[in-house]
């Protein structure tokens, strides 16, 4: 099939999926496009069976907010054309469904039909998409995907409930390539600690984009407590609007040695699995997609039992779970597996296991390609009936 796949290409969760799915897909004997404003970031434009196609936007003075999503459809609807597109696949519904609706209709009046599916990622739904003034486009974009899929249960159900959407939903889970996401061996694994701890402390890590949904801080103030009881390090893997507020709370706290802002990283497969915990005290989280990856390495999560997230931890036997806020609760249980080596490596297998039975991406990226092939049989069905009745 030739794909054309749109995301956002900075650091976030939804650009995560999209490009590790592009890679599969390509790996998979596909062709595809990406079709966004700058290369993502997971690219390294090296790929076999991938092309990037940027996106300019015109920036004249005139134009206080430069239209991207109106350069985007277009340029959708050029590389479909020239390149033959099976189908689009966009990724957060607001703007890039809107703009696949409007490429379609641009190749529609020229006979070409191009279908496209929209995948919920979470923050296009639950902030973005609640927005009043988003709602209705969210939505009727929504509707007029010829397939749509969420990254969980929990957001299809709330994108039912809260869009009202009628049309189908699958809902295909967030995947790691469970070869890239490992452990590392067990002398590596001690020489990358050795960079940031002393052999006998403990390492935590966190992994967001720092925005106010992640509370970095109550990260800082978990570890905090952690470390009165067990000599530790944080790092925190990552950057955004929540980070000066993380360092002042560590600085605050005295514990600013022991915090280490690592910053954005392209590699993070390699930090992982230097950790003993991930801590994810988001206030929402569609999927945990960071927890995914850390379990993948063996890492389990001390998290917060919100959205999705229940469906990827399952409490006690892989990670453990706790309301927004519970600080004490979640340092409590860090310390009490940090101190019980056994516990600790009860759930770090359990962890891997989770990654490798049920999200490893050789049994999810069959799942898009299903859907795929679902979606060109209706979209074909549909052209045909057209065709034949007129
Ligand atoms: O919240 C983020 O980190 C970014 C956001 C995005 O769309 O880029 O992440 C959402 O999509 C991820 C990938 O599907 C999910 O793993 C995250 O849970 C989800 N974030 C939220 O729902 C807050």
């Amino acid at each position: 099939m030739k794909i054309g796949i749109t995301c956002y290409p900075t650091y976030g969760g939804s650009g995560v999926v999209a490009t590790e799915l592009g890679i599969e897909l390509a790996r998979a004997g596909h062709q595809v496009h990406f079709i966004t404003y700058s290369q993502p970031f997971r690219l390294s434009g090296r790929e076999e069976g991938i092309c990037y196609h940027e996106v300019p936007v015109s920036n004249y003075p005139l134009f206080e907010y430069p239209p991207y999503d109106l350069a985007l459809a277009s340029r959708m609807a050029e590389v479909a054309e020239y390149y033959g597109l099976d189908l689009l696949h966009v990724h957060y519904a607001i703007p890039h469904s809107v703009s696949a609706l409007l490429a379609r209709q641009m190749l529609a009046v020229r006979g070409r039909h191009l279908p496209f599916v929209t995948t919920l990622h979470g923050t296009d739904i639950t902030l973005v998409g609640l927005d009043r003034s988003y709602l209705p486009i969210t939505q009727f974009s929504i509707e007029q995907s010829d397939g749509i899929t969420s990254i969980s249960q929990y957001l299809k159900d709330r994108t039912i409930r809260e869009f009202k959407i009628t049309s189908d939903i699958e809902v295909i889970p967030n995947f790691v390539n469970c070869d890239v996401y490992v452990p590392l061996p067990e002398e590596v694994r001690q020489a990358e600690r050795a960079r940031f701890a002393p052999s006998d402390e403990k390492i935590l890590i966190h992994l967001s984009n720092f925005r106010p949904v992640k509370r970095v801080t109550d990260a800082i103030e978990v570890f905090s407590r952690i470390n009165e009881r067990v000599p530790a390090h944080l790092l925190l893997v990552g950057d955004g609007p929540d980070r000066s507020a993380a360092e002042w709370l560590a600085l605050r706290k005295g514990i600013q040695e022991r915090v280490h802002f690592l910053g954005k990283q392209e590699s993070v497969n390699e930090l992982l699995p230097v950790a003993d915990l991930m801590l994810m005290p988001s206030e929402l989280e569609s999927f945990g997609l960071a927890a995914l990856e850390a379990m993948a390495c063996r890492v389990p999560s001390i998290a917060t039992r919100v959205g999705g997230v229940p469906e990827l931890i399952e409490e006690g036997v892989n990670g453990r779970l706790f309301p927004v806020g519970d600080v004490d609760g979640m340092a409590h249980a860090a310390i009490d597996l940090l101190s019980s080596p056994e516990k600790l490596e009860a759930m770090s297998v359990a962890a891997r296991q989770t990654a490798q039975k049920r999200f490893c991406s050789t049994k999810i990226i069959p799942l898009y390609e299903s859907f795929y092939a679902r979606v060109l049989e209706r979209a074909g069905a549909a052209a045909g009936s057209v065709s034949s009745s007129s």
